[in-house]
C-alpha cells in the first residue's frame, strides 16, 4: 500500500514567520475543515514565482501529488471534488452524517460572500493596515511590497491609510449584516461553519497578525463568533504564537 504524502500549502510569510494572508487561510481551513493531512511551506513574495517549478503569479497554490492548484476558490473546488468522502465544506449534499459536516449548501453563497467581502471587507482593511503589513513583512520582500502596491493604487503606504479613523468607522458598519444573521444562528453558515465562515474569519486573521488595530470594538456581537472561529480545529487559529497578536 502506497502512503500517500501530505497535502503541501504553500502559504504567504511575514517576518518572525507570521502567516498572515487571508487567501491561504482560507484554504488552510478547508484543509482542516475536510480533515486532510497537510504541510504548509512558508513562501515569501519573492519567493512565489519560484513555487512548484515557477507558473504561479499568487499563492495558495497547493500539491496534491502530482496535481497543484492555485487559487484559494479553486482548491476549496478540488478538494470538494478530489475528497467528497469528506465532511463538506459548502455542505453540497451533506447529510450531516459525517463528523463536521453541515446540511447547507453554501457554495454559490461562498462564492457571493467572497466577492462581497473583498469590496466591504479586505478593500477597506487594506485602507487601514496596510503600512502595518509593511512594517511585519521580511525585509527581503518589503521593497516589492512597497513598490507593487504604490504602482497599483496610486500612492504611497503612508498615503493610503491616512483617512483609516473614518475607514474603520465604514467597515464596522459594512459588517452589520453579518450581525444581524449572528443574532440568529451560531456560524454565518447556520448551526456549524462552513466556507463562508472561514472567508470571513480569514479577512479578519489577516488582521489580527499584521496589525495592533483593534478591529472590534469590545461590545461587539461578533467577538463572540470569532471567538468560535479561533477555536475550531483544536485551535488552528488560535493557537498562533501569541507574538503575532496585537503588536
Ligand atoms: N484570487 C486569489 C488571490 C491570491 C492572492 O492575491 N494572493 C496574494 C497573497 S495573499 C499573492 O500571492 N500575491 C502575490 C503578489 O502580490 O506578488 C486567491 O483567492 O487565491
Amino acid at each position: 500500500m502506497t502512503i500517500k504524502s501530505p497535502i503541501k500549502l504553500y502559504d504567504l510569510v511575514g517576518a518572525d514567520g507570521r502567516r498572515f494572508s487571508s487567501n491561504c487561510w482560507r484554504s488552510q481551513f478547508a484543509l482542516a475543515h475536510k480533515g486532510l493531512a497537510y504541510a504548509t511551506v512558508p513562501t515569501k513574495f519573492t519567493e512565489i514565482s519560484a513555487v512548484c517549478g515557477g507558473g504561479h503569479k499568487t499563492i495558495p497554490v497547493i500539491e496534491d501529488g502530482a496535481t497543484q492548484v492555485c487559487d484559494s476558490w479553486a482548491i476549496a473546488n478540488y478538494l470538494e471534488e478530489t475528497y467528497p468522502d469528506r465532511p463538506s465544506v459548502f455542505g453540497d449534499g451533506a447529510s450531516g452524517d459525517v463528523p463536521g459536516d453541515a446540511p447547507g449548501g453554501a457554495r454559490g453563497f461562498s462564492l457571493f460572500l467572497q466577492h462581497w467581502g473583498m469590496r466591504n471587507i479586505s478593500f477597506p482593511l487594506l485602507h487601514i493596515i496596510i503600512k502595518n503589513i509593511y512594517d511585519r513583512l521580511d525585509e527581503a520582500d518589503q521593497p516589492y511590497f512597497r513598490e507593487t502596491r504604490e504602482k497599483r493604487f496610486g500612492k504611497t503606504l503612508e498615503e493610503l491609510v491616512e483617512n483609516r479613523d473614518e475607514t474603520m468607522v465604514q467597515f464596522r458598519d459594512n459588517l452589520n449584516p453579518l450581525r444581524t444573521v449572528l443574532a440568529d444562528q451560531r456560524y454565518l453558515s447556520g448551526a456549524a461553519p462552513l466556507y463562508p465562515d472561514y472567508i470571513v474569519t480569514a479577512a479578519l486573521l489577516w488582521v489580527r497578525i499584521m496589525s495592533p488595530v483593534q478591529l472590534l470594538a469590545d461590545d461587539d456581537p461578533l467577538n463572540d463568533w470569532f471567538n468560535r472561529m479561533l477555536d475550531q480545529f483544536d485551535g488552528l487559529a488560535r493557537n498562533t504564537p501569541k507574538e503575532w497578536v496585537g503588536v
